[in-house]
């Protein structure tokens, strides 16, 4: 006998969609959307009374860092399981993950070993992945041709970390013109790597550890210089580039002058750098200082003004949480000098207050937070309108955020697995009420459900691609 219709009716509440903010009841229906408009429950319907709550789409986070291993063995704190539990309590219901293939291993092994060991762990929520390569030669980037197949249309490189993961600008430039070629989007990590190393070996030196250096080590033009040589590559070879983690007021010129002479750029910026600063890591003592340590680093004030700004007025296009953690008594690394602390914050959980408290402050509207923490991520990723949008035949992806009760951010009550939080104590206007991932309630108000992961990968379409060709998910429809 088939299972009975899964039906849910969200009423009275605030749909914020890429169509606009009304007043409507949604139905959700077999884990897609039905119906929207002012809808009677019908029999069968779940009844959710969203009264003064904001429904908006899941979130969907194109910057996170789950269960992956940095500097060859150095594992981030988050498995499968509580990376996508601390997603889904903070509201996203998609995250774009990244597969790292080993330095000669096949990019098609590397994502069915990516995949099987995130399906294994039970997700909570969708997910996708980009791919990092690390100076790809023309043996890798001949590879590239089968990522569309495989459901990947994007590719990383760190423009930053020598030695490591770098990849020089003849990689760089190769890479952009082979992605030109494929309709893949190229994600860069712009610092120069090489003038950093430069000013690192400077400060040591000079006998300075202390981890505020850290800081003092990545000037905002190093990133700048990164932003301007990526972009301009990228023109060169005709090819889309996507600026991850931007942080500085410099860079972000940068980007605006690339975008105004025409090119095909994004930007992303990351909830840490609009509510922390550099002030954080100056004269703190190290094991606190330590907790704020990213790259590239919290800037200042003024920085966070402008990327607030941008993300406003579409100077940047995406809000993402970068959410790499590392347990600070453990894989994060004190101890030492600053070199030594491993790069990387939590805050997929987060992100989306953080974004909302941006249209509580009259920086955006909630339509805004809604396209630069839903919608063009998704476009982006290749996963809209399934993704990212609230509209019939879209996955039933929601939240429901009441903008009349404050949170309150501690590593007392997340549900990462990483022993601290760069946030502690602050307080953010509105609450995540509820998450519905593909219909499914994940969390009810406020609280986190209990039952097996059922997250799914998502097949991304490229970006040359027909976007109603949009390749399915493993398991299920695609509207
Ligand atoms: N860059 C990232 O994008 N994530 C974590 C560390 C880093 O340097
Ligand atoms: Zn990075
Ligand atoms: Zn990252």
């Amino acid at each position: 006998m088939p299972e009975p219709a899964r039906r849910t009716l969200v009423h009275g509440g605030t749909l914020v969609t890429s169509a606009g903010v009304a007043a409507a009841d949604v139905r959700f229906v077999d884990g897609a959307v039905a119906a929207i408009g002012a809808l009677d429950p019908e029999p069968g319907d779940a009844l959710v009374d969203a009264s003064g709550c904001f429904v908006l789409p899941g979130g969907v986070d194109f910057h996170t860092h789950i269960d992956a291993v940095f500097r060859g063995s150095i594992r981030t704190a988050d498995d499968w399981r509580t990376g996508s539990a601390a997603a889904a309590a903070g509201g996203t219901t998609t995250v774009i993950d990244f597969c790292s293939p080993g330095p000669d291993q096949p990019l098609a092994e590397a994502l069915a070993g990516w995949r099987a060991r995130v399906e294994e762990q039970g997700p909570l929520v969708d997910y996708g992945a980009h791919v990092i390569l690390v100076q790809p030669g023309e043996e890798r980037l001949a590879e590239l041709a089968e990522l569309p197949g495989l459901g990947v249309s994007s590719v990383k490189l760190y423009l930053a970390y020598p030695g490591r993961v770098m990849s020089d600008d003849r990689a760089l430039f190769r890479t952009l013109q082979r992605a030109a070629e494929l309709g893949l989007l190229v994600l860069v990590h712009a610092e120069n790597g090489h003038a950093i190393d430069v000013l690192v070996e400077e400060a040591l030196e000079s006998g300075e550890v202390e981890p505020e250096w850290h800081g003092h080590t990545r000037p905002p033009l190093t990133e700048a210089e990164a932003v301007s040589r990526a972009t301009a590559l990228a023109r060169l070879a005709e090819a889309e580039l996507y600026v991850v983690h931007l942080s500085s007021e410099r860079a972000l010129a940068e980007l605006r002058r690339a975008r105004a002479d025409g090119g095909r750029v994004h930007g992303e910026t990351c909830s840490h750098y609009l509510v922390l600063d550099e002030s954080l890591l100056i004269g703190a003592p190290r094991e606190e200082a330590a907790k704020f340590v990213c790259s590239p680093p919290a800037r200042t004030r003024d920085d966070q003004a402008e990327l607030w700004a941008a993300l406003g007025d579409g100077g940047l296009d995406v809000l993402a949480s970068d959410h790499c953690p590392f347990v600070l008594h453990g894989e994060k690394i004190v101890d030492g000098d600053f070199t030594h602390i491993m790069n990387g914050l939590p805050g997929v959980e987060q992100r989306l207050l953080i974004g909302y408290s941006g249209v509580e402050r009259g920086v955006y509207p909630i339509e805004r937070l809604v396209e630069i923490a839903s919608a063009e991520p998704a476009r982006l990723a290749g996963i809209y309108p399934r993704k990212g949008d609230l509209r019939v035949g879209s996955d039933a992806d929601a939240v429901i955020l009441d903008p009349a009760v404050r949170t309150r951010f501690s590593a007392e009550t997340h549900h990462s697995a990483v022993d601290y939080l760069p946030y502690e104590g602050m307080e953010v206007p509105g609450r995540i009420r509820d998450v519905f991932v593909r219909g499914r309630a994940v969390v009810a108000d406020g609280r986190l459900l209990d039952g097996p992961g059922d997250g799914r990968f998502l097949a991304r379409a490229t970006r040359s691609g027909d976007p109603s060709a949009l390749p399915a998910s493993d398991e299920g429809d695609t509207p």
